[in-house]
């Protein structure tokens, strides 16, 4: 299946413009790491971004827990995105109907249409999510992941939600490609007479850890080599098992960046036949 090529083959099969760039920049830069900066004031964010930036394909950003921000801090953040070469992922979890998740995907404070390549939503609301966020999404070449499964102690997206959340992503191919999960999603929910063999949608899974099972709010984490090599996933996505307790300790961030790295790359040659 297709998860057994190398990212930049695949690439070429690929037609939305995001997913593409991901996996060309996976490729080019040799990395599957994504590390979510999830701390709340502008300048420890973009030190951090600064820091890890040569070791990730991804920037995986909450900018609504940045107590000082401002639009200016996206110019920046794009220009360390051209510096470094990485793409931006606004890990927002639209879950309202269409009408206004592309009000809240093109306009407020963040606009986060304008700068985000990937965002994500919650299948939960149905199909009239993905065409709200597409309106807004498709016409300046960006991708949507699905939530398909999640990562947290007692989840309730498993079983037939899953199953259905990926029917949706197979109809609206041109816009999702592919989901935050913790497996690989090809060819489920698949009715029987339906061609998936070519099928590859992008698994981007967060919930990794190298050194700590999970944290004291649900949160379970998996080595990179579980999610990567056991699980058939593509990217992992790190949050503080890279920046730590400590966010002005910028070379022991930059350390665990290039561990998670070499450890994510590691597992994926391992997976290549
Ligand atoms: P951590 O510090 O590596 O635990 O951070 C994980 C990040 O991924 C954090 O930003 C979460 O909001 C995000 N996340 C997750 O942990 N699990 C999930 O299932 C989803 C998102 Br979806």
């Amino acid at each position: 299946s297709a998860h057994l090529k190398s990212y930049g083959q695949r690439a070429l099969k690929q037609t939305n413009p995001a997913a593409i760039l991901l996996l060309e920049t996976m490729e080019r830069k040799k990395t599957n790491l994504a590390v979510s900066v999830d701390v709340t004031t502008s300048a420890d964010f973009l030190t951090i971004v600064d820091a890890v930036g040569p070791f990730v394909c991804l920037i995986k950003t909450h900018i609504d827990i940045l107590e000082d921000f401002e639009y200016s801090l996206i110019e920046r953040l794009e220009n360390l995105s051209l510096k470094h070469d990485f793409l931006i992922f606004e890990d927002r979890k639209f879950a309202d109907i269409g009408n206004t998740v592309a009000h809240q995907y093109s306009s407020g404070v963040y606009k986060i249409a304008r700068w985000s390549h990937l965002t994500n939503a919650h299948p939960v609301p149905g199909p009239s999510i993905i065409k709200g966020l597409a309106s807004v999404g498709l016409p300046v070449g960006r991708g949507l992941l699905l939530l398909a499964e999640m990562s947290t102690k007692g989840s309730l997206a498993t079983g037939t939600y899953t199953e259905d959340a990926v029917r949706m992503a197979r109809l609206n191919r041109d816009f999702v490609v592919g989901f935050i999960a913790q497996h690989r999603m090809d060819g489920i929910g698949a009715a029987p007479d339906e061609d998936v063999t070519d099928e590859d949608f992008l698994v981007l899974t967060p919930g990794v850890g190298l050194d700590s099972k999970g944290d004291a709010m649900g949160q379970q984490y998996r080595t990179p080599e579980e999610v990567i090599l056991d699980s058939g996933c593509d990217v992992i996505i790190v949050g503080r098992g890279v920046y730590g307790t400590d966010l002005k300790a910028t070379a022991a961030i930059v350390a665990r960046a290039e561990r998670y790295m070499a450890e994510g790359w590691a597992a994926y040659l391992r997976r290549l036949v």
